[in-house]
Order: C-alpha cells, then sequence, then structure tokens
C-alpha cells in the first residue's frame, strides 16, 4: 500500500515538473513593424517585458526602411528593399528607438522595455 502512493506521488510530481518546462518552453512573442507605404512607421507595443522576442517587419516600400536601435540591438531592413523580415532579438530593460533612416525626423517612434 505505501509502495502504491509513493508511486502515484511521484509521478504527480514528474507531471507537474513537465508542466513547468512547458512554460518555459512557451513559444517566443511576436512583435511587429511596418514601414510606409506613405511616410508611416508603426510598431505594435509601446511597452515590452524584456527578453527574446521575434519582430517580425513588413517593409511596404522602396523608399524607406524600418532600423531599430536600443540596448543590445541595432537593426535594420534597407531603403532599397521590401517585403517581410524576421529578426529574433533578447530585448533588455530601457528604451528602444525605431526610424526610418531617409525620413528619421518625421518617421520615428519608440516603446519602452520593462
Ligand atoms: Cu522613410
Amino acid at each position: 500500500m505505501s509502495r502504491i502512493r509513493f508511486a502515484v506521488a511521484a509521478s504527480t510530481a514528474v507531471l507537474v515538473a513537465a508542466a513547468g518546462a512547458g512554460s518555459a518552453l512557451a513559444a517566443t512573442p511576436t512583435l511587429k513593424g511596418t514601414d510606409g507605404p506613405g511616410f508611416t512607421i508603426t510598431f505594435s507595443a509601446k511597452t515590452v517585458k524584456a527578453g527574446k522576442h521575434k519582430i517580425v517587419i513588413s517593409d511596404k516600400s522602396s523608399i524607406h526602411n524600418f532600423h531599430l536601435t536600443g540596448p543590445g540591438v541595432n537593426k535594420k531592413t534597407s531603403v532599397g528593399g521590401t517585403g517581410t523580415t524576421t529578426w529574433t532579438v533578447t530585448l533588455r530593460k530601457g528604451t528602444y528607438k525605431y526610424v526610418c533612416d531617409p525620413h528619421a525626423s518625421a518617421m520615428k517612434g519608440s516603446f519602452k522595455v520593462t
């Protein structure tokens, strides 16, 4: 009888451990950025939690780009290029800025990582 109770307790512990591992392996959060087709640049969040993220950029214009800078990150799409670009980045606490390089005074924004 005590042997059966031990087996039940042990299998419950394995299930709890497996559930914990599952949440640690949860999908990487995805953020989205766009530039164009007009003189617009957008980002999908104002505040983001620190950690690993996928950032999907939709570059919709051959006269604009999306340039992201901040702690540990400096990534950009090409001005002449268009299409979808995916970056996997580790965001740290601080402020991240994004601009279109040729029109940085007008096409810009920022978000905070907490
Ligand atoms: Cu531009």
